[in-house]
């Protein structure tokens, strides 16, 4: 099994899962600025033609972050970052599709319809237009999810879950490409902290991601 890597927060979340479980797994690195993750060779493997993804020694691939990680975290349960417990893991899949339909999704293209264009006219429909709309949605949901974390460490509760790594890996990135956190929205900032001092937040970053200008 290797994980087809590069960089970018989306690789980043599996590789800070692996982190934060202590685990180490062979990485295919891709040039994905230099578009690599479009080319056959590598869409042949995931039609989606984005990155990461996990090639199973019986030539199975799987694309998709969280889907990757609950594959993950079925071969190593320990610690838990989907759930030990049915209860866990339907809270965990809750939140994680809040924060996916909710907030980074509309992030993500908000960026790639923006700030990201000229990486992205060629790759992909992109909407200009609706790239202020979408960064506006992902506000509505960053409120959303203060209100989740009221009262809470993360946004299960007193455990870090993929939740958690998705959320962070894609307002860290975004953060540096002008979509930052309102200080209103104090939960958000005081968990943002809270994940951003955890060693899985550094040991996750490609190297020369400073060389880039962006975190991922
Ligand atoms: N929904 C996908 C998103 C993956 C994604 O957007 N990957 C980015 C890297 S962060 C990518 O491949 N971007 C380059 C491209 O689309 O060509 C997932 O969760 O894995």
């Amino acid at each position: 099994m290797k994980m087809l890597n590069s960089f970018g927060p989306n690789p980043r979340m599996v590789r800070m899962f692996l982190a934060e479980k202590g685990l180490e797994l062979p990485m295919e690195q891709l040039d994905l600025l230099g578009g690599e993750n479009r080319g056959a060779a590598y869409t042949k493997k995931n039609p989606g033609g984005q990155t990461p993804a996990l090639e199973l020694d019986d030539g199975t691939v799987i694309g998709e972050t969280v889907a990757i990680c609950e594959y993950l975290e079925e071969l190593h349960p320990t610690p838990a970052l989907v759930g030990a417990t049915p209860q866990e893991r339907a809270v965990t899949r809750m939140n994680t599709r809040r924060v996916e339909l909710n907030v980074t999704e509309n992030m993500y293209n908000g960026f790639r319809f923006s700030e990201g264009l000229g990486l992205f006219k060629d790759r992909m429909l992109c909407l200009p237009e609706a790239a202020p709309g979408l960064k506006n949605k992902a506000k509505e949901g960053l409120a959303l999810i203060d209100k989740l974390l009221e009262g809470k460490q993360f946004i299960c509760g007193d455990k870090i879950t993929v939740a958690d790594l998705v959320l962070y890996c894609c307002t860290d990135f975004a953060a540096g490409v002008g979509q930052t956190i309102d200080p209103s929205f104090k939960n958000v900032t005081a968990w943002f902290a809270r994940v951003n001092a955890r060693p899985s937040a550094t040991a996750s970053l490609s190297p020369g991601w400073d060389q880039v200008g962006m975190r991922g």
